[in-house]
């Protein structure tokens, strides 16, 4: 048994992972790691205490004539150098989350849609259209006229129109065309209906530039503007792609958490946000050849596991297992059972690389726009995909061949149902010959259904692993609200065992009548963060239904990240938020209290005829803020009442 080897600057204080963790496999990990002498990203958070100027967005470094700091505690009672206020300064600093966030979510799109591209062309062979009815669908929705058309002239329409969604600098993106009219004329009254996101990205960058935009109104409404280019641009064009080349999601019986590691498999692990190198290696892990090699050098084969959102998409669309979330990253490594983990873009700790060290696992990079100091880079080519793939596979052989690391996995994995595009939901609640959103809306109107809630986004170490998202969700459903979850909150929930349809009896009497009646979880797992996205489709389908309101601000729903840490959260927050979601994040919030940017996100934006932002750290605070909002939603659509079960006609839903 080989020692494992200090990572450098360790500096374990004895801390217990129990404070910080409520995931088991990632507690009985760090625990290894402290014994191990290796370090992670809970330890460093732990001795680092998070600076209370930025924390509060009170400091500015855009030019050199600062950095300036103003005082969160009196923040009107200075400026910066060049005259900037606590409005503009924090505005511009929640702009340029926005921006960045933004940009990694539609660059993601645009590679999906490079690939569709060369697909279309004939130049990538390794994929292929494997959704056409998802084709059909897509176009149809942004105006292409399909009829007699071949798959390959619908799709190089496509192509042509979807790359407006980045490159158009006047006009409306494409899928503004799926935006309930109402709330698609808010947006116009507003000026912030999204032209192409590159337009957007570069605008909201140049304003916040020193000395341009200084109206924290004028920055917000170019906020929303690029985050909308966001969610019903870049992230809708990333999961719609993603779909047609790769599969629609539909329920699929999987098992998450670090017991889907295999002590006799060469263990590969892939880690990042792009569908395209994880379906390219699950053509090299069932390729005979790999196989054979995995076997000839004593494995029993090779075993291929997600982590953090394009796990959750392989999960969804392909029931791959998975390891983990965010905060468990780098406690898989400490298993000694990864053999390799392959990354590509987002959310990748450098801190992964000191950890694969000591535990002499491979870590691979294989995007160009993410190299790491320590991990060896194996480009991924699309036009030659396996290339790649293969390598990463056979290196990940030579690794079990010659393992020295010991292993400990975590007897622990969680079964599930994971899967529900909104496609499916659609027909999950309607049927095959009649696929409606109905169903959703009477149960809604009837009160069987309070409301529907999206629980998305990252864990952070700043806060109990998981603890947050679970205690939410629980308090949720029993309130009889529906669940739909995406990226790291998802697989925390799917470690809590609550995407099960036996997890119905945590629910209240209505929600679990209704779940018992159609055979589905009260939580509802719809992929990774770009397929958020599928939450917009799902609530203008609610809209399009009828009985609900015209407009998305309608709607009895609302939104939370309650352990957020990335700027591509603050980039869907904003884009709920002007699509018309009240949206509650945890942790921390990046503004100054007490200052007019933070009610114009907390209130303002609401009296606009957009949603708004909520705050709060406690999950029964934060359930509380959500159900006060649905409720106050049924009220104002007269429906509150219905929780005594009126059945509803067609007459009245006409009527509503
Ligand atoms: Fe200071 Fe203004 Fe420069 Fe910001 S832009 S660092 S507030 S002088
Ligand atoms: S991976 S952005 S930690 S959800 Fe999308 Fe998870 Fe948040 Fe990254």
């Amino acid at each position: 048994m080989a020692k494992e080897k200090k990572a450098e600057g360790s500096q374990s204080k004895g801390l217990s992972p129990k404070e910080y963790t409520t995931c088991k496999a990632t507690t009985q990990m760090l625990e290894k790691a402290q014994k191990d002498g290796v370090e992670t990203a809970f330890d460093r958070a732990a001795n680092m205490k998070a600076c209370p100027i930025g924390a509060d967005s009170a400091c500015c470094k855009h030019c050199s004539m600062g950095p300036c700091r103003l005082n969160a505690k009196d923040p009107y009672g200075k400026v910066g150098v060049c005259g900037a206020d606590i409005d503009t300064i924090q505005s511009r600093n929640f702009a340029r989350m926005v921006a960045a966030g933004a940009a990694a979510h539609t660059d993601h799109g645009m590679s999906m849609l490079d690939v569709f591209r060369e697909v279309v062309n004939g130049e990538i062979k390794d994929y292929s259209i494997k959704d056409p009815v998802k084709l059909l669908d897509v176009a149809q929705s942004v105006g292409i006229e399909t009829e007699e058309k071949s798959t390959q002239d619908i799709a190089k329409e496509l192509y042509q129109e979807l790359e407006r969604t980045y490159t158009q600098v006047e006009g409306e993106i494409p899928f503004a065309s799926r935006v309930p009219e109402k709330t698609l004329e808010t947006w116009r009254k507003q000026g912030i209906v999204p032209r192409g996101a590159m337009r957007e990205i570069m605008d909201l960058m140049h304003r916040t530039h020193m000395g341009v935009d200084q109206q924290y109104e004028n920055i917000t409404k170019q906020i929303s503007r690029t985050a909308l280019s966001d969610g019903w641009g870049g992230s809708m064009v990333a999961t719609e792609i993603s779909d047609i080349l790769f599969g629609t999601p539909s329920p699929v019986q999987a098992d998450v958490n670090m017991g889907s590691l295999k002590e006799d498999m060469v263990n590969i692990i892939v880690h990042g946000h792009e569908p395209n190198l994880f379906e390219s290696m699950l053509v090299s892990v069932n390729d005979p050849a790999m196989v054979q090699a995995a076997q000839d050098a004593g494995a029993k084969g090779i075993n291929l596991v997600g982590m953090c959102c394009s796990g959750a998409e392989m999960l969804c669309r392909h029931g791959v297992p998975h390891a983990g979330n965010f905060m468990s990253t780098e406690s898989i490594l400490v298993t000694g059972a990864v053999d390799a983990m392959a990354v590509d873009v987002q959310c990748i700790k450098q801190g992964l690389a000191a950890v694969a060290k000591c535990y002499d696992s491979y870590l691979f990079t294989t995007n160009p726009r993410c190299h790491i100091e320590g991990a060896e880079h194996i480009q991924f080519e699309e036009r030659t995909p396996k290339e790649c793939t293969d390598d990463i596979v056979i290196k990940a052989i030579s690794r079990y061949k010659n393992r020295t690391a010991r292993v400990e996995i975590p007897n622990i994995t969680n079964s599930g149902i994971h899967g529900f595009s909104h496609e499916y939901i659609k027909y999950m609640l309607g049927g095959s010959f009649r696929s409606s959103y109905w169903p959703l809306n009477d149960n809604i109107i009837n009160g069987r259904i309070r409301g529907v809630a999206g629980v998305v986004g990252c864990t952070n170490p700043r806060v109990k692993q998981d603890w947050v998202h679970v205690e939410l969700v629980k308090e949720l459903i029993k309130n009889d609200i529906l669940v739909l979850q995406t990226g790291c909150s998802q697989i925390a929930l799917a470690k809590a065992g609550l995407l099960t349809p036996e997890a119905a009896y945590l629910a209240g009497d209505g929600l679990r009548e209704v779940c018992e009646a159609v055979g589905c979880p009260p939580v509802l797992g719809l992929g990774s963060c770009v397929d958020n996205s599928r939450i917009l489709i799902a609530a203008s389908e609610m809209v399009r239904e009828g009985g609900l309101g015209d407009s998305l601000a309608e709607l009895p729903v609302a939104g939370a990240a309650p352990e957020w840490m990335s700027e591509k959260a603050i980039s869907i927050g904003q884009y709920f938020v002007a699509s018309g979601v009240f949206t509650a994040f945890g942790v921390t919030f990046p503004v100054t209290d007490n200052t007019k940017f933070r009610d114009l996100l907390f209130d303002g934006l609401e009296q606009q005829g957009m949603g708004k932002w909520g705050f709060a750290v406690d999950p029964q605070d934060m359930a509380q803020m959500m159900i006060g909002h649905i409720d106050k939603k049924r009220q104002e659509l007269g429906i509150d009442k219905a929780r005594e079960r009126v059945l509803v006609d067609m007459a009245d839903r006409r009527a509503a």
